[in-house]
């Protein structure tokens, strides 16, 4: 619980006066996140980030000022921006200016604001950096080749980000090493499935307020976040498509009992449509004109770039904000056509994004990434790596404990029979 104190540091948000409604929030999400905030009253203590500063390119959430407010109790600087135009939860950057952190973030910031503000949290020389998309590391790499040589090591949140990072790093381009925090088990199989799952559907909900019981939804993607958005759709009782390019991931979904079908066919028959893809040019003009009177779009991928939404307007007759992040589309016949969030990520442009209880996992695996980079960043190439297995299964024994869940262990005769070979038949 924190008393607002009004700390002096150098800031960019909407509006301070915001910040006590922020503080609420914060300490809702602080509530909920156990592993967390174990986790940060140990390193409270021994303040195992002292000397360092941080700088994060990272959307401004609440769950994500429990994170920042983590890194400084643990002794760190941290400069802050979001790495999405619509999703910064303006009273939650106001609570962190209020704090003392030197936040740069505001909802629907422009392109240029947007890279004004990653460029202000490089002003104090971090040397360490923690992305969500890489939007961050790579102005560092491509705008700041100096400032790169006091990077020690540097953190990705997300799927698309690691895409983009294993690329350059294939190409020779990374300056230092980076961890895949989004490719831990208690980070992708947790917030990318049961996070995308649920957030997905409230964004949707909250700016349709639609049935999803009897109505078709179709899903693009059957990775990780799409499997999560897939099985609540269906629990709220809607008959689900999947889309797909991967045969494996296709059969996976038809096995586990959707219906599979190219995005061509599935384009006249879905109400609600949800990309999950990370790829570009899901949906397209050549979609749009099979689709139903009525039908709603929304991307659930890192990037807007999963639906058309430059041909959606060129196509369109007339366009109106019917509701809070809800445009409403008049194709010539009348049709309508409804996109949310402007196409950006629906859970975070919106609603609030991931429950605080799947995103403690996330960032403990982002507090213990930084620290294990101060650690042993010397020691890594400049590629992008895994964090050691032991940090995830700690992660998941500190969040079934405080769910009061225990589990059995292995005797010493099971060990030797498992690590054995001579025992047969
Ligand atoms: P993933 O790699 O597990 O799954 C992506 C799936 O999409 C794969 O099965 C792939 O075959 C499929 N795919 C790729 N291109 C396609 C296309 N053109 N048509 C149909 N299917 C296609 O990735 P993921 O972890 O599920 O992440 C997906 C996206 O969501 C990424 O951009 C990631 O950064 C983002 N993400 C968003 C949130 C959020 O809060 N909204 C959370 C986690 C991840
Ligand atoms: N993301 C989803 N919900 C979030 C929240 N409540 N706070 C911060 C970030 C949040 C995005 C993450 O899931 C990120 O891991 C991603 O995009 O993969």
């Amino acid at each position: 619980m924190h008393c607002l104190v009004f700390k002096v540091t150098d800031y960019k948000i909407r509006d301070i006066k915001l910040a006590k409604q922020g503080r609420l929030k914060i300490d809702w999400a602080e509530s909920r996140m156990p592993v967390l905030m174990q986790l940060r009253r140990k390193f409270a203590k021994t303040k195992p980030l002292k000397g360092y500063r941080i700088a994060g390119c990272l959307h401004v959430t609440k769950e994500t000022a429990v994170l920042v407010e983590t890194f400084v109790e643990a002794g760190a600087e941290v400069s802050w921006s979001g790495c999405n135009p619509l999703s910064t939860q303006d009273d939650v950057a106001a609570a962190l200016a209020a704090n003392g952190i030197a936040v740069y973030a505001w909802h629907g910031l422009d392109s240029k604001e947007y890279y004004w503000c990653i460029e202000k949290t490089l002003e104090f020389k971090p040397q360490l950096t923690l992305d969500d998309g890489a939007d961050l590391i790579f102005t560092v790499h491509t705008k700041h080749p100096k400032l790169a040589k006091e990077v020690i090591g540097a953190a990705e949140e997300t799927t698309t980000g690691v895409h983009r990072l294993r690329a350059m790093a294939a190409d020779g381009k990374l300056l230092y090493p980076v961890l895949a925090v989004n490719d831990q088990q208690t980070k992708m199989e947790m917030d990318n499935v049961h996070g995308t799952g649920q957030s997905a559907l409230d964004g949707i909900l909250r700016a349709t307020n639609i049935l999803f019981a009897g109505s078709t939804v179709v899903v693009a993607g059957y990775g990780h976040c799409g499997r999560g958005v897939a099985h609540r759709a269906k629990g709220l009782g809607s008959d689900v498509i999947i889309t797909e390019i991967d045969s494996i991931a296709a059969l996976k979904a038809r096995m586990e009992g959707f219906r599979v079908m190219p995005m061509k066919d599935a384009a006249s028959e879905g109400d609600i449509f949800v990309t999950t893809t990370g790829c570009r040019d899901v949906l397209t003009t050549k979609h749009f004109s099979k689709m139903k009177d009525g039908a709603v779009l929304s991307n659930a991928g890192h990037f807007n770039v999963e639906v058309d939404v430059e041909g959606l307007e060129k196509m369109a007759k007339s366009h109106r904000v019917i509701r809070p992040n809800n445009r409403e589309f008049t194709l010539s016949g009348g049709k309508r056509i409804y996109l949310l969030g402007e196409g950006r990520l629906v859970n975070l442009a919106a609603a609030e994004g991931h429950p605080s209880s799947v995103m403690d996992m996330s960032f403990a695996n982002q507090l213990l990434g930084m620290i294990y980079l101060k650690d042993h960043a010397h020691e890594l190439s400049n590629d992008v790596h895994l964090l050691p297995r032991e940090i995830d299964e700690r992660i998941a024994s500190l969040k079934l404990a405080s769910m009061g869940i225990e589990i059995d262990k292995l005797t010493s005769a099971q060990k030797h029979y498992i690590s054995d070979y001579a025992e047969g038949t």
